[in-house]
């Protein structure tokens, strides 16, 4: 496929980060890099060029939702999610499986599809892996991911096993009923935290021809350790000219250990999330800006960011939260998500002059001091 192409231009000499680019038909990814969530076709509270303004390249979407409201044909004719959502840039659409999991919407899973209930209507819709590729065709995406089926943990190993084949399965279905050529496919590694399960489904994954790999069914509860050992030993089963991807992660301190395991792309709603939480993230920390110890405090949350939040006095922006003021969680988002980006550049600048182990043991400190 011409349309794609991952370029890998360095790699740590301390660890095992990959610095490349991905370019897509809208455009080119800088690498290790962080996707906002842009879940209903918005990055919550906040406007298409202030995502762009926070450096970030590249967005997520969701097939479960758009699906559901305001419907694919709707998107398709509306512009597809570039047109809809006038965002320039590349855009990545997850598949429907983990949000239909997650939400608990999901009445019954077998080979065929996954079945289950809307959350808008209350509906009975089937998702099969073909309509979840029709899906992401209506929704013009740069990369469409393929649909698999994600179990809770803990759960019984037969259970792992058979999710794992089954998304192997899917995996397959789902590149046979691709037709677009401007639109790239991924495939999910599952296996939950066996490390032969997950190293057997990465093989048998990476003999299909995908333009990208994705990691998933962590970060759903077990401890971060266990993460990142499965990250670890997942990874060199991966091709190694392929971008791969560690879905719905995650903390800062969990970008730049999967980062160090050889992880390129990461999504999160955490950013946003916690923005509209009154969380702010911080070198020095984390800070809960609705505290009474910002009350009359003049310093911005960090006084070297250069976004819109950071022209204010804490005091301002805890006042805002404060007073229900709906400003005051779109500047939070805004903050964060110029905290991931500048992070994540920062690990970029890292890797190519080899420092990554450095960077991160600096960050840590950081984070460590409590926030000042
Ligand atoms: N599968 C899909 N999307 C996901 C996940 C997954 O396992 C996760 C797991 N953290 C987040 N988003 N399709
Ligand atoms: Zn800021």
């Amino acid at each position: 496929m011409t349309h794609f192409h991952f370029s890998l231009r360095h790699h740590d000499a301390g660890t095992a980060a990959r610095r490349g680019e991905f370019s897509t038909p809208h455009g080119t990814v800088q690498t290790p890099g962080f996707m906002p969530v842009g879940t209903q076709g918005t990055v919550k509270g906040v406007t298409i060029d202030q995502v762009a303004a926070s450096g970030a390249e590249m967005i997520l979407g969701n097939t479960y939702h758009l699906a559901l409201r305001p419907g694919h044909q709707t998107v398709r004719r509306l512009g597809g999610l570039h047109g809809m959502t006038g965002w320039k840039g590349p855009i990545l659409t997850d598949s429907g499986g983990f949000q239909v999991f997650s939400l608990e919407a999901i009445r019954e899973i077998n080979e065929e599809a996954a079945t289950f209930r809307s959350h808008i209507d209350g509906a009975i819709i089937r998702l099969t892996p073909e309509h979840s590729i029709e899906i992401q065709e209506s929704l013009g995406s740069d990369v469409a991911m393929v649909l698999d089926h994600v179990v809770a943990l803990p759960a019984e190993r037969h259970e792992v096993i058979d999710a794992m084949e089954r998304s192997i399965r899917w995996a397959r279905r789902c590149l046979d009923a691709a037709t677009r050529e401007d639109q790239a496919r991924f495939a999910i590694v599952q296996g939950g935290l066996d490390v032969e399960l997950r190293q057997q489904c990465a093989s048998e994954l990476s003999s299909m021809d995908f333009e990208g790999f994705a990691i998933g069914g962590l970060s759903v509860g077990e401890p971060p350790p266990e993460m990142y050992r499965i990250t670890e030993a997942t990874c060199p089963y991966l091709p190694a000219e392929k971008p791969r991807y560690l879905m719905g992660v995650g903390t800062p301190v969990d970008l730049l250990e999967s980062v160090a395991r050889g992880v390129d792309l990461f999504d999160c709603v955490m950013p946003t999330r916690n923005g509209r939480n009154a969380m702010a993230f911080t070198d020095q920390g984390k800070i809960k800006i609705r505290n009474a110890v910002h009350r009359e405090d003049i310093r911005p949350l960090e006084a070297s960011c250069p976004c819109l939040a950071c022209r204010h006095s804490r005091g301002y922006l805890r006042h805002l939260f404060v007073a229900k003021e709906m400003l005051g969680p779109i500047l939070l988002s805004i903050h964060n998500l110029t905290y991931y980006q500048r992070l994540m550049a920062g690990v970029r600048e890292a890797i190519e002059q080899d420092l990554l182990g450095e960077f991160i043991a600096s960050k840590k400190a950081g984070w460590a001091s409590s926030p000042s």
